[in-house]
């Protein structure tokens, strides 16, 4: 049976144009900086978001670690919203590898705001943590893909930078939020002390995400890139693959978030499901179940018996991810597959 796997925008496989650029891509040592396929990638990438320097690293998780362990010290606390990837899916690795506390807040819709951070922020005192960091995600997953205001970031930048606190984004599909918005990659880096972009992800290129921040901290993130093992060898054949996704894949994004509108609206005329249309901003759609008898797994089942692979989210939903590799007309069938189920 062929299906059709809305699990995530990473099941993405390289293209046949990708591969060839992969194929071609001039390489080196880039543990050396000898990679100059690396080196472009980084180039075009920082210019792109008004940065000074970028670095390739093999994931988004390992963008986060490095930016974090590169701004804290053990023993620093980090405020981040409750339901951000970096809370929920990284391992703990915040703990483990920067010895650093989580202060997570709850935000609506995947946004806080200035008067919590605010709220959030230790007093200075030698007996306290120190607040050293605060990590924004846009867009933000477990809220189904959606996009903060610029006012809002902008608010909690300048109370960050009033008390000489750093921010970091969780950009992995900052692509999709500035294809959304309109908003250039610039307008949303330049709150930002450093952020992680992903590549592997509604980009579809097979690996790498990049980070980005002024010389002097990517400097400082190379060393802890090589001490969490990212320091690779020929990698420019990854990032052949990122520079053509960067060229080729990120005005078409709007396709897939055309595709989960259509998606979210057809899955809310069900009386199973309560779907929240306002969150459907980007290639995300976060269904909860509403039935009774119907449980996340025996709905994701049910689905797979008939071609259409999700992911289990939050307490009782489904997720979709709609992504260059599901065409319009696969989405359109597993919308029917939907309305035969529950209907
Ligand atoms: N997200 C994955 C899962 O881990 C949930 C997905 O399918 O959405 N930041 C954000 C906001 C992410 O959504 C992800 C991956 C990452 C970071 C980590 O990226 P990778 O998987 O490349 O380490």
């Amino acid at each position: 049976m062929h299906m059709i796997d809305l699990r995530s925008d990473t099941v993405t496989r390289p293209s046949s144009a990708m591969r060839k650029a992969m194929l071609e891509a001039e390489v080196g040592d880039d543990v050396f900086g000898e990679d100059p396929t690396v080196n472009r990638l980084q180039q075009v990438v920082a210019g792109m978001f008004g940065k000074e320097a970028a670095l390739f690293v093999p994931s988004g998780v390992m963008g986060n670690q490095v930016c974090i362990k590169t701004h804290t010290r053990p023993g620093d606390e980090v405020i981040v919203e409750q339901e951000s990837h970096v809370v929920i899916y990284e391992t703990a690795a915040p703990a483990v590898l920067s010895g650093v506390l989580l202060r997570t807040v709850p935000g609506t819709r995947g946004s806080i705001t200035a008067d919590q951070v605010k709220k959030a922020l230790r007093p200075k005192a030698y007996y306290l943590p120190r607040t050293s960091l605060v990590c924004l995600e846009i867009t933000h997953g477990r809220s189904g893909g959606t996009i903060p205001q610029l006012d809002s970031v902008r608010a909690i930048r300048d109370i960050a930078q009033a008390e000489g606190i750093r921010m970091h984004l969780d950009g992995a599909r900052i692509w999709n939020a500035s294809v959304a918005s309109g908003t250039p990659l610039s307008d949303y880096a330049v709150y930002f002390d450093s952020l992680s972009a992903c590549l592997s992800k509604g980009l579809g290129a097979p690996v790498g995400s990049v980070i980005m921040g002024t010389k002097d901290f990517i400097e400082r993130a190379r060393t802890y890139r090589k001490m969490f093992g990212g320091g690779m060898r020929q990698v420019g054949i990854l990032a052949a693959a990122g520079l053509y996704a960067l060229e080729h894949n990120i005005q078409r994004l709007a396709e897939d978030h055309a595709k989960a509108k259509f998606l979210a609206e057809a899955i809310s005329r069900l009386k199973a499901f309560s779907v929240d249309l306002a969150t459907v901003q980007t290639n995300m759609v976060i269904a909860d179940i509403v039935q009774d008898n119907l449980t996340q797994a025996r709905a994701l089942e049910m689905l797979q018996a008939k071609g259409v692979l999700l992911t289990p989210e939050r307490e009782n939903g489904i997720r979709a991810v709609t992504h260059l590799d599901v065409s319009s007309e696969e989405v359109q069938s597993a919308a029917e597959v939907f309305d035969s189920l529950f209907r």
